[in-house]
Order: C-alpha cells, then structure tokens, then sequence
C-alpha cells in the first residue's frame, strides 16, 4: 500500500503561510489515494515558486525551462505512456510565457494532468503582474494598475474543447485531493487551475478574499457535460467563483492516434542497431 510519507518531506524555499505547501500537499494525498507508487509518477515543471514543487517529492523528476512544463511531459509520456505524468506550473510559466503549449497540447489532448498553481502574480520574480493578474492592480511595475485584460484559465480551455477543465482553491485540501484525482484519472489531457495566495507579493487575492468568494459546485447544479453551460460558469468571478469540474470530454488522446505505441510502451522496445544502421543507410 502506497502512502503519503512515500513521497517524502523535504526543506521548501517557500515563504511561511504561501497556497504552495497545499497544494503539494493535495498532489502527494491524491497520488498516494490512488495507490501510485513514486517511481510510477513524473513530474515536469518550469521556472517559478510553483514549478519548484517537484523538487520537494520523491518521484521522477524534470525541471526545464521558464514556459515549458509541457514539452517533457508530452515527450516523456510517449516515450512511456504507462507513467503517471503531471506538469506543475505558475499562471507566468502556463499561462504566459507557456502559452503557446497550454493552447496546443489541448488540441493534441495528451493523457497528462497540468497543475496551474494560479496566484495571479509572479512570485518569483517579487511580483509583477501575471496574465491572471485583476485589472487595476497596482504592482511595482504597474503602478497605475493592471490595464491588461485578465486571460480566464477555464474559458479558454474549454473554447479550445479541453478534455477535462477544474478549479480548486489551496485553502480547501480535501476537496482539491479529490479534483486532483479525478484528473489523472480521466483518459485525456486535464486542467486542475488552482487559485493559491501568494502572501508575499499579492496582497489583493488573500486566504480571506478567496475563501469569502469561493464555492463547491455541486453535481445537481451543474453538468461537466454540456460545454456552453461550463462557459457561462467559467465566466463567473469576482462575487462569487466555483470550484469543481467545470467540462469533460471523452475523446481519444494523443497517444490513442500513435500505432506504435500499441505493442506497449517505447521504453520497453529493444534496440536493435543493425535497424538504426538501416535507417542512417537510407538517408545516403
Ligand atoms: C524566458 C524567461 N523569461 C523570464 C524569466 C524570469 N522569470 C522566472 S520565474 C518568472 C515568473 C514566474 O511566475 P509564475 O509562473 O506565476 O510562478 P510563481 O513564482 O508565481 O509560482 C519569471 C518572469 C525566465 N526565467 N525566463
Ligand atoms: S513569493 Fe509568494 S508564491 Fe512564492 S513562496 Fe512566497 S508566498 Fe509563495
Ligand atoms: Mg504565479
């Protein structure tokens, strides 16, 4: 039996009370639920406080690139797709800098889980304005306000048809575990979109502002599978914001249209050089 303590504990670099050490919390509860052993998990990440968090679990690990959590995820889950794969990033390094792969990895629909640990700043970097950042914020950089529209994480996920869009709050473990879960679950590519203060550099969206806005969605009050009702949901901010399983679609994923990859995983294929040799030979 798998349990949390499998995982590890480990020394953070994260300031006292940040959303960060819930969420790692939830990944390591929701992993271990799932009887997921660490060397059966990978996790990738980018640059940011939040991409650190693959640093403070025992499992495989890639910490690449500013903006790239994806790329290594993708690639490594074709080179196994038996792995657990989990991309853990920042609203900066998904949402900005990442925004590229965040849009086309929804339309390739990989069977990997992207964590967004959605602070609305960059922590990192002390606290400029992020693409999730609220209008007329002030910054040490924007100090006559965010003037930049807001981009919505779930809305455009679901434009896009993402195979499985979620909210979770860092302030609320439990449910969080159980959304997390769900995602690495679901065949497909999956969005946990987790709003988490950041008590250092943004002193608007606190523990307190979220946890008086924040609330479940129940299943009697909203169906995950009707797209334009998961739309308007998304839309809604500000007074009150839901939490939960926004919209699921089942559809087959990437690794679904790979035919090689249906003897089994690449990792497990021998090598044979004389077929490399073969393959060099043809290109003279
Ligand atoms: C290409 C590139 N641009 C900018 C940076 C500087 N940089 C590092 S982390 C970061 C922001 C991280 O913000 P976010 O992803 O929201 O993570 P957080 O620290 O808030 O968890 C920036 C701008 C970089 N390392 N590489
Ligand atoms: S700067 Fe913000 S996001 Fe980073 S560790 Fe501190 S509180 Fe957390
Ligand atoms: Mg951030």
């Amino acid at each position: 039996m798998v349990s949390v303590e499998d995982f590890g504990e480990y020394e953070t670099e994260w300031c006292p009370g940040c959303g960060n050490f819930m969420i790692l919390k939830a990944i390591k509860r929701a992993l271990a639920e799932l009887g997921k052993e660490p060397h059966e998990v990978l996790l990738t990440s980018g640059i940011g406080q939040s991409s650190k968090l693959p640093h403070y679990l025992k499992c495989n690990v890639f910490n690449g690139l500013h903006g790239r959590s994806l790329p290594p995820a993708i690639g490594a889950k074709v080179a196994n797709h038996e792995l657990t794969v989990l991309a853990v990033t920042g609203d900066g390094d998904c949402y900005g800098e990442g925004g590229n792969h965040f849009v086309h990895n929804i339309r390739r629909n990989p069977n990997i889980t992207l964590i967004v640990h959605d602070n609305q700043i960059y922590g990192l970097t002390k606290g400029q304005a992020s693409p999730t950042s609220e209008l007329g914020m002030k910054t040490n950089i924007q100090n006559h306000g965010v003037f930049n529209t807001p981009l919505n994480p779930l809305s455009l996920a679901i434009s896009l048809d993402c195979s499985f869009v979620s909210r979770g709050f860092a302030g609320d473990v439990d449910h969080l575990t159980e959304l997390i879960k769900k995602a690495i679950q679901h065949k497909g590519f999956s969005l946990v979109d987790v709003l988490q203060p950041c008590v250092s550099f943004n002193k608007l969206n606190t523990f307190k502002w979220y946890s008086e806005r924040v609330y479940r969605m129940e299943e009697e009050d909203h169906s995950p599978k009707d797209r334009v009702k998961a739309f308007e949901r998304s839309l809604e901010w500000d007074e009150r914001i839901p939490l939960g399983v926004f919209y699921v679609n089942e559809k087959p994923t990437f690794e679904d249209h790979l035919e090689i990859l249906a003897s089994g995983p690449l990792v497990k294929n021998k090598a044979d050089p004389e077929k490399v040799d073969e393959l060099l030979d043809s290109f003279i």
